[in-house]
């Protein structure tokens, strides 16, 4: 009986195992009588403050509501919690404390939980969420999903109870900036995939992501004033499929689903070098007027945009000021690493002319770290992806007073294999198993860079060996949320040994989500959780 319900979750989670090598037959787990209740603690990204109520716990009920003073939140509440319990959930926008049920609130917080934080409270009959904003009442809505059973992600009815322990919760982001990266430019992953990948990283309360949208393999988005960028640059990645693009259309659906998420999209049109597509397809923006074969290998820093020709400042001003129009965030990627076909003095020519079409744009220039060798432009934002802990580029960026965005490559490259036995993924910057990816502080990284100037942390996932969404998400679990922990959590509430353990329990949702995970043997995984769904490895 139970198992006839479950079977569907069983089926799309077996479906959504990929390439990645996770060739395991799978059971049924047995059911115990009642589940454990998730404790207030066991959390990821771990909040900054906790205090249990022991004994008291809040359950849903066919009869409960969701009063929100958030309609948006209320309904991505109710959307999220339907489902599995089958139980109607009502939403009203009222304002003031109901006495019983769940209650959303935007006033009454704890001042310490800023602009982006939330107060989780939980009594016998009332769960109260308290927010500035409806985005730190969707992080407090993330973080009572994971207080409830792992059964709660199933798309289907299950069987409770939904038991959430009693307590309280006051919870704020380290970091203003919490980022995931997708190379959507050596492989093209198309609006659903990103889709997909969006609400992955916004369960571990992430609010950026940066779309890699061109390189020498593909063009992805389309500009009106340079068609063939999307026609001709969009219609090859690695090897030899198809490629592809966003249409306008397409890449406004993406910002408007993310921003329903409270997550922005940076976009980054990658230049002077990594230009290959544009360069392919447009024969003036070459410095001989001969447009080269699209590329579909893998090597870095060959191709150049012409630094002395004006047409150059034409194509970029047009493509940024289109990218702009697309963009509500604010910053556009510029992109300036590996510009190895580019003297210094043409990258800083080039830069120094490029960025401030991004302020007439009313955007703020973001670039890899390289872009420290250009001059500084109000706010700018350099992002380090180095393997060591200094850089000349890096300390220039310091000196001219940029903020420093974290994605050192040893650490946070979601595209770095976690072993030598990982199928997937590249070397270049080391092995990243789980505690690497972890074991580290930002806020004290980078020797004589002030933890002041550190704005974030962002995962970045290179695609070069990466075709399909099981792809994406086995190198993004477990190190995606363990770096989200990093960018949300005091460095005080971390620590390998309780977080190894809080992680091993997201397995399970995983699993119920049909999310393709790397099973770190580091990783004391849990198992499957209550009377469902839930499945097993057994071979
Ligand atoms: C580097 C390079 C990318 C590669 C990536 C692979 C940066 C900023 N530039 O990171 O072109 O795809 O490594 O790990």
């Amino acid at each position: 009986m139970e198992d006839a319900v479950h079977r569907p979750a069983l089926l799309a989670a077996a479906l959504a195992l990929g390439a990645a090598g996770v060739g395991v037959a799978w059971t049924v787990a047995a059911a115990p009588a009642v589940a454990a209740v998730v404790n207030l603690q066991d959390v990821v990204p771990a909040p900054a403050s906790v205090q249990p109520a022991s004994g008291v716990t809040f359950t849903l009920t066919a009869g409960t509501g969701i009063q929100s003073e958030s309609t948006d939140v209320g309904d991505a509440l109710a959307a999220l919690l339907r489902p599995a319990t089958g139980y109607p959930l009502p939403v009203t926008t009222g304002g003031g404390t109901p006495s019983s049920g769940i209650a959303l609130l935007l006033s009454g917080a704890d001042d310490s939980v800023g602009t982006e934080g939330y107060q989780l409270d939980v009594t016998a009959s009332l769960l109260t969420i308290r927010a500035q904003t409806p985005a730190g009442l969707y992080h407090g809505v993330q973080t009572l999903r994971q207080l409830l059973p792992p059964t709660i992600e199933a798309r289907t009815v299950q069987r409770g109870p939904w038991t959430v322990a009693g307590g309280r919760i006051i919870d704020r982001p380290r970091y203003a900036y919490r980022g995931a990266m997708l190379d959507v430019s050596r492989h093209f992953f198309g609006v659903d995939t990103v889709k997909r990948y969006i609400d992955e990283i916004a369960q571990y309360k992430l609010n950026v992501l940066h779309l890699h949208l061109s390189d020498d393999q593909g063009w992805r988005i389309a500009v009106d004033a340079w068609p063939r960028l999307a026609t001709v640059g969009g219609s090859t990645q690695v090897g030899d499929g198809a490629g592809g693009y966003y249409t306008k259309a397409q890449y406004t659906d993406l910002v408007a689903y993310a921003a329903a998420r409270h997550i922005t999209i940076v976009p980054e049109i990658d230049m002077p070098g990594h230009t290959n597509a544009a360069l392919t397809s447009y024969a003036e923006l070459n410095c001989d007027g001969v447009a080269p074969a699209p590329y579909t290998g893998t090597e870095v820093g060959f191709s150049s945009l012409c630094v002395h020709k004006e047409v150059t400042y034409t194509f970029v001003q047009q493509v940024l000021d289109e990218l702009a129009a697309l963009t509500p965030g604010a910053y556009l990627h510029v992109g300036g690493d590996e510009a190895h076909s580019t003297s210094d003095t043409d990258y800083r020519t080039f830069m120094n002319r490029v960025q401030p079409y991004v302020g007439a744009a009313g955007k703020t220039v973001m670039g890899w770290h390289q872009i420290g060798q250009a001059d500084h432009t109000a706010g700018r934002v350099a992002q380090f992806w180095g393997t060591g802990t200094s850089d000349a580029d890096l300390g220039a960026a310091v000196a001219k007073g940029d903020k420093i965005l974290l994605s050192p490559a040893n650490k946070t490259y979601l595209d770095m294999k976690y072993t030598d036995a990982t199928p997937l993924g590249l070397t270049w910057a080391g092995l990243i198993e789980v505690e690497t990816a972890y074991g580290w502080d930002p806020g004290s990284y980078l020797p004589g860079v002030p933890a002041a100037a550190i704005l974030g942390v962002e995962a970045p996932l290179w695609s070069e060996t990466l075709r399909t969404l099981a792809d994406i998400e086995f190198m993004a679990f477990p190190r995606m949320p363990a770096l989200a922990e990093l960018a949300w959590s005091p460095q005080s509430a971390r620590d390998w040994d309780t977080f190894k353990v809080r992680l091993g329990a997201q397995g399970p949702r995983w699993t119920v989500q049909g999310i393709n995970f790397y099973r770190s043997p580091q990783v004391p995984w849990g198992t499957p959780p209550s009377a469902s769904v839930v499945l097993h490895p057994t071979g």
